[in-house]
């Protein structure tokens, strides 16, 4: 009854569900939903009624006393009610519980929110701005917020959890169909709440771990300027930062490379390696003059090679730099490369 309920309204309302809570949460959303329907017809419905038959007429005299009380109708309206408030509350509490207890094998994602950006760790290290997940396998997030509340919300999976700084905060599901949708920030989080968004990338069960192993790899495979290229749009640099000289939420780093930029307070200091660095780690140590202090800290979040990466390529990016840009990968292989060399 409450599926079907769901489906009519589905197709107004809702995006198709992907995730173990479709059915659930569908129905019990639809369920109050036609409630409120059917209550608003009737009662507007009843409203007109007596307002026209019950209108003042020339020379009608009201009975009186006029009848004040009727057990009948007052028991009908509490208990039918009563009735209809607990099954709302058995379906919510028991859709909350299943929501709140995981399986114990979940596959684990660490999901790190800050102004204006995703990161999901992946238990092999792998940072990334979009969540990929296994289909038909339980995913457990767990959640934290380095700034502000922010809340990771995607409509398709029917879930929406906050992350709070200074808690963690959990929420898991089931893919149940592979594909990309949409992710969202649902917690009014600054200036840039609105590009805070992401995808969800569903591979088949067998692709996944290829996919995990390759992603994390890229510093081995890649040229450090195009892996810092990678890592500049992965993780959330380009949120705040463009490429093409336009002045954003920070500093254009285009051309910056090399050349004197203004701090608040009206020194001067040359862009080099050792201030990009400081940049990335303690970004609150020299504020670029006309820029607010809002470039969160990647200490403990970015690797000295991943740093490197990103200074290659902002390297590679900059006129004021003419030295070499070397395309040999920062990260060698552990392992000695047999079947590379054959
Ligand atoms: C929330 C927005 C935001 C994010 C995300 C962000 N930055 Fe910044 N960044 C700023 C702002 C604002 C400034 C200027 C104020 C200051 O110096 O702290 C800045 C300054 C810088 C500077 C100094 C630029 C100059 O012209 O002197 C560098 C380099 C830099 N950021 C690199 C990065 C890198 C690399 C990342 C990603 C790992 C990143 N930023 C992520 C906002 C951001
Ligand atoms: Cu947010």
């Amino acid at each position: 009854m409450t599926n079907l309920l769901a489906q009519i309204g589905s197709r107004v309302w809702m995006p198709d569900n992907m995730s173990n809570y479709g059915s659930e949460v569908d129905g019990l959303f639809y369920f109050i939903y036609w409630i409120c329907v059917l209550m608003f017809v009737l009662i507007l419905a009843w409203m007109t009624l007596f307002v026209v038959r019950y209108r003042k007429r020339e020379g009608y005299q009201a009975n009186k006393p006029a009848p004040h009380h009727s057990t009948v109708l007052e028991l009908t309206w509490t208990i039918i009610p009563t009735i209809v408030v607990m099954i709302i509350f058995y379906f919510g509490f028991r859709g909350y519980m299943d929501m709140a207890t995981p399986p114990s094998h979940a596959y684990e994602i660490q999901v790190i929110a800050k102004k204006w950006n995703w990161n999901f760790v992946y238990p092999n290290g792998h940072v990334d701005n979009n969540l990929h997940i296994p289909v038909n396998t339980p995913v457990r997030l767990v959640l934290q917020s380095d700034d502000v509340i922010h809340s990771l919300f995607i409509p398709t999976f029917r879930i929406k959890k906050d992350a709070v700084p200074g808690r963690f905060t959990k929420t898991w599901f089931t893919a149940t169909s592979t594909g990309e949708f949409n992710l969202f920030c649902a917690e009014y989080c600054g200036q840039q709440h609105s590009i805070m968004k992401s995808t969800v990338v569903v591979h088949d069960a067998g692709e996944f771990d290829g996919w995990l192993a390759d992603a994390a790899n890229f510093l081995k495979k890649m040229p450090p300027a195009v892996a810092g290229e990678k890592i500049f749009n992965l993780r959330g640099c380009a949120q705040c930062h463009t490429v093409d000289g336009n002045r954003s939420t920070g500093p254009s780093l285009k051309d910056v490379f090399g050349k004197d930029v203004l701090l608040v307070g009206g020194s001067n200091v040359k862009i080099d390696e050792d201030y990009i660095r400081e940049s990335i780690l303690e970004p609150g140590a020299k504020i670029v003059n006309s820029f607010e202090n809002v470039m969160p800290t990647y200490q403990g979040q970015l690797r000295d090679t991943e740093i490197s990466a990103l200074i290659m390529y902002l390297k590679s990016i900059s006129k004021h730099y003419d030295g070499i840009i070397p395309t040999e990968p920062l990260e060698k292989d552990e392992q000695p490369a047999q079947t590379e060399n054959q």
